[in-house]
């Protein structure tokens, strides 16, 4: 089933001149990217986005690396693209990430881990709703998804 999530390349990943290396991977999975922005989040933001993890000993700092420096946040679509991006981010620990994940080849603490995605349905929605108004958002190429999922598509 075609599927959109939202990934963001965390401020490592930007610093790390790691945006263009880390979106291709997605893009050669199949992945549409269908909404792309650089930005700094501020606290508000960022707030949003982690709240599952307001109160934890962890969301203080969280929140202080997120909006440590500029981001990208891109709309990826495809069929089964929240799975798909998980599994190629790999384990939130790098150290426990597999090889061939983004984070098992590329990074090494869990506190910049490179990048973020949805990790369901529910959450994808309102990621998406966070950080792209609708009309920042686009599709095209779906044609291809016959190809990948087959005549069912
Ligand atoms: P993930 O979905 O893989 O990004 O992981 P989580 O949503 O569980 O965690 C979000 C971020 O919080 C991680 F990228 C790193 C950070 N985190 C900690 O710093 N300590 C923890 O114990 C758990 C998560």
């Amino acid at each position: 089933m075609t599927e959109r999530t939202l990934v963001l390349v965390k401020p490592d990943g930007v610093q790390r001149l790691l945006v263009g290396r880390i979106l291709a991977r997605y893009e050669e999975r199949g992945l549409r990217i269908v909404g792309l922005k650089l930005l700094k989040a501020d606290r508000d933001l960022a707030e949003r986005h982690y709240a599952v993890h307001k109160g934890k000993p962890f969301f203080e700092g969280l929140v202080d690396f997120i909006t440590s420096g500029p981001l990208v946040a891109a709309a990826l679509e495809g069929p089964g693209a929240i799975a798909m991006v998980r599994t190629m981010n790999g384990a939130t620990k790098p150290l426990e990430a597999a090889p061939g994940t983004i984070r098992g080849d590329l990074a090494v603490e869990m506190s910049q881990n490179l990048v973020h995605a949805s990790d369901s349905p529910e959450s994808a929605a309102t990621e998406l709703s966070i950080w792209f108004a609708a009309d920042e958002l686009t599709t095209y190429g779906r044609e291809i998804d016959r190809w990948v999922l087959g005549p069912n598509a």
